[in-house]
């Protein structure tokens, strides 16, 4: 016996990717339902080898389905989710609504899976922001092994974080430049994108700080530990998927490199490629579809007495949010509802 499982946004890219990876780990579905926005109704999706319609998310009525994956904007699961979550329908969202509500879990399951069965409070799970789940996959064994004090991090997001108006800017503009006619001035970011970096992700906060770079510190405490410090600078960077970020760690304890390494390793849902030659590293368009975390460049930060550099590179689609949200169903279905 399967789930009957409902996804919110499913037109999107992050609702396109939740259907793929719910049929590719063959999650136990024994009913399914797709729902958008008015302007997208009637718009097909796949699941596996199934075509699917989507309905209306205003007048869905959640009675009798078992879990609810969200891939739509805080706006949109404010006014519906209560509603999915009132009706008994579990709510897994990916937006930054809930994330930092006392009373919801915020999961990353390599790394906090115990926080699950906080999910009865209100019916609602929170996934965190892309940037912050690939990192703390990451931060969580070395923490275990060696109390991280601090975290400097730079990241490198792909225009997909910023949803298919971002990716087709990047493409519009990268045309455009070869072509001085056809000017494309910037829309979803700021200034222009094509062959450029942006120091600016989301809007800016009163300490000088983006909401990106917020949601990096306060998502990290919540899920690993509040006592570790973090500081982070979010950049905007002309790739289509995947996010990047060179992060620096100092640690109570020592931790030398290679036993770095060989956490890491050992560790779920990370893959170590770290060789000290030429391409012996990943870059983003080569975790595109991945499932894991990959982790290179790993050495010692010889400036302070204990510190490591690190590079982390994941698909911001699927770990970031729609693997991470699919692997929440899975662990809810394991240790809370446990019908599949
Ligand atoms: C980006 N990280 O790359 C953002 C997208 O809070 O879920 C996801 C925003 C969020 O633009």
């Amino acid at each position: 016996m399967g789930y009957k499982v409902v996804v919110v946004g499913a037109t999107g890219n992050v609702g396109r990717e939740m259907l793929n990876i719910l049929a590719e780990r063959e999650f136990p579905v024994d009913e399914i339902a797709v729902l958008a926005s008015r302007k997208s109704l009637g718009t097909e999706v796949t699941f596996g080898d199934k075509t699917l319609k989507t309905q209306d998310l205003a007048t869905f009525d959640f009675t009798g389905w078992d879990l609810s994956l969200w891939a739509v904007g805080s706006a949109a699961t404010k006014e519906h989710a209560p509603k999915a979550a009132k009706a008994g329908c579990v709510v897994i969202d990916n937006s930054s609504l809930y994330r930092y509500d006392p009373d919801i879990p915020l999961i990353v399951p390599e790394v906090n899976p115990e926080a699950i069965h906080d999910y009865a409070k209100k019916n609602i799970i929170a996934n965190p922001n892309c940037s912050t789940a690939q990192m703390v996959v990451a931060l969580k064994p070395l923490h275990d092994r060696a109390k991280i004090k601090r975290v400097v991090v730079s990241t490198y997001q792909s225009v997909s974080g910023a949803g298919k108006g971002g990716m087709d800017e990047l493409w519009d503009q990268t045309k455009a430049v070869y072509n001085p006619t056809d000017d494309k001035p910037p829309k979803q970011f700021t200034k222009q994108i094509a062959f450029n970096v942006i120091p600016h992700i989301d809007v800016f906060m009163e300490d000088g700080s983006t909401k990106e770079e917020w949601k990096m510190v306060a998502e990290t405490k919540k899920i690993v530990d509040p006592s570790i410090k973090v500081t982070a600078t979010c950049v905007r960077v002309p790739v289509f998927v995947g996010h990047s970020e060179a992060v620096n760690i100092e640690t109570e304890d020592f931790l030398d490199e290679d036993e770095a390494r060989d956490i890491l390793r050992e560790s779920p849902g990370l893959m170590v490629i770290d060789k000290r030659e030429d391409g012996g590293y990943v870059t983003p368009v080569e975790c595109v579809g991945d499932f894991a975390t990959f982790i290179s460049r790993i050495r010692q930060d010889s400036t302070i007495d204990n510190g490591l550099n690190f590079w982390c590179v994941s698909d911001n689609l699927r770990k970031g949010a729609a693997l991470n949200a699919v692997q929440i169903a899975e662990l809810l279905g394991r240790e809370c509802l446990k019908k599949g």
